[in-house]
Formats: C-alpha cells, structure tokens, sequence
C-alpha cells in the first residue's frame, strides 16, 4: 500500500503512513462485551458496546488484508491476583469482584473465559495479544517496545469503553508520540453521556489527544476501489 493516506476526522484530516500504523482493539473481551458477562452482571448496559463489534469487524478485516498490524489487549490479572493493586480489588465493595467466580469464570482472571477476547473479534496466530492490569494498555505492559520494534507512529484506535481504557490508553499514546484516530463507531461505552463527552475531549483544543472519525471513512481511504 502506498502512502501517506488522509482521513477526514476532527478537528481536521488525519494523515498517516499505513506501513507506520497499527490498529489496537482494546479490550473487547466477553466480561465487557458480552450478553451475561461481568460488565452486564453489574447492571451496565452491553448494546452500545455490541455496536462496536461489526463496525471493528470490518476494520480488522482490512488491516489484515493490507497486512497492516493490528495489536489486541484485555484487562486483567494473573491468577494470584499479585498483579492487582488491592486498591482496584476493593474498589466498588463489589458482591463479585476482581478474582472472584462470575458468570464466565473468575473476573478479570487471564485464562478465564470472560476474560478472553470475543469470538468475533479473536487474534490471529502473529497478532501481538497485550495482558494489562491497569486501564492503561501502556501501563506495565510490552507494548510500547512492539509498537517501536514495528515502526508504528500513529495508531487506530478501537474498543472498549471509550472513556475509561480507551481514553487512559490514547493520553498515554499521545505523551508518548503517537498520532491517535479514534473511530467513533468503533469505541463504546455503558453510558452514552460519556462516549459523547469523551468523542468530544480528544478533538477539543485542535485535538488535544488525537482525531475523531469513523469506520467509514477510514475503510473509503484505506480500501478505495475495493468492489
Ligand atoms: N476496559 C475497560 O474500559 N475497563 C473498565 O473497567 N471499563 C469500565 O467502563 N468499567
């Protein structure tokens, strides 16, 4: 593929490199996403998240048919919890918490099957899958160190939710340097305030954190032609 590409997005075109651009899906994992997961056990509302899948889907399917790297993390902690601050554990004075039995096995547990990453949405064998046990998937992780050894600068940005990882995940990628498109369509959030507020906060002040746009749009400039 040829480069440089533009987007249009908020607050204005977002230019890039393909060869120097990695797709990161955040967290799309089933306690989040899925229909009787953690996140719903707790009351939340999974459709605006669900809304992200397809949308995502569609992405993935082009970075790979670009052989663009694509990155995937989940939130979680070893199976001793001594990954996990006691102040996240008791954070909430939740019934079920971090460590304990859910309903798709232990929350926030790697190697449990909530913990994992939807079905549609799973890794391919050579897609970098970063384990991180803070909202942050800078934080205490390899990832700046695979981002680098694959000369990534600017990173498309997906997953969930928009205002908690997703928005720890692009101020720590902007600190360090690289250019963030957040697909709007392709981020959710339990509560729709927050996806508005948090769209909102990355493109204020001439992009303060990165640029806003869509799936759309970014699928017309990466694939074109494309019947
Ligand atoms: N991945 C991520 O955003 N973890 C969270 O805990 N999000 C909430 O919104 N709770």
């Amino acid at each position: 593929m040829r480069g440089p590409l533009a987007v249009p997005a908020e607050p204005y075109e977002f230019a890039f490199e393909p060869s120097q651009t990695a797709l990161l899906v955040i967290d799309m994992q089933r306690d989040f996403v899925d229909r009787g997961g953690f996140g719903e056990m707790l009351g939340n509302d999974v459709a605006p998240l669900r809304r992200a899948v397809e949308p995502t889907r569609r992405v993935l399917d082009a970075f790979r048919r670009a052989r663009l790297p694509v990155v995937h993390t989940r939130e979680g902690h070893r199976p001793d919890l001594s990954d996990c601050p006691p102040s996240k554990r008791a954070r909430g004075k939740l019934a079920v918490g971090i460590g304990d039995p859910g309903p798709m096995g232990r929350v926030l547990v790697r190697g449990e099957h909530g913990h994992d990453i939807i079905d549609d949405l799973k890794p391919l064998p050579g897609e970098p899958v970063i384990d991180k046990p803070g909202k942050g998937a800078f934080y205490a992780t390899d990832l700046e160190l695979v981002l680098r050894d694959k000369g990534i600068r600017s990173l498309v940005v997906t997953g969930v939710t928009t205002e908690v990882c997703v928005h720890t995940t692009v101020r720590e990628a902007n600190d360090r340097g690289y250019e963030c498109l957040v697909l709007e369509d392709c981020v959710g959030s339990y509560f729709p305030e927050f996806q508005a507020a948090a769209i909102k906060m990355i493109k204020a002040q001439g992009g303060i954190f990165g640029w806003v746009s869509t799936s759309r749009q970014l699928l017309e400039v990466l694939e074109g032609g494309r019947p």
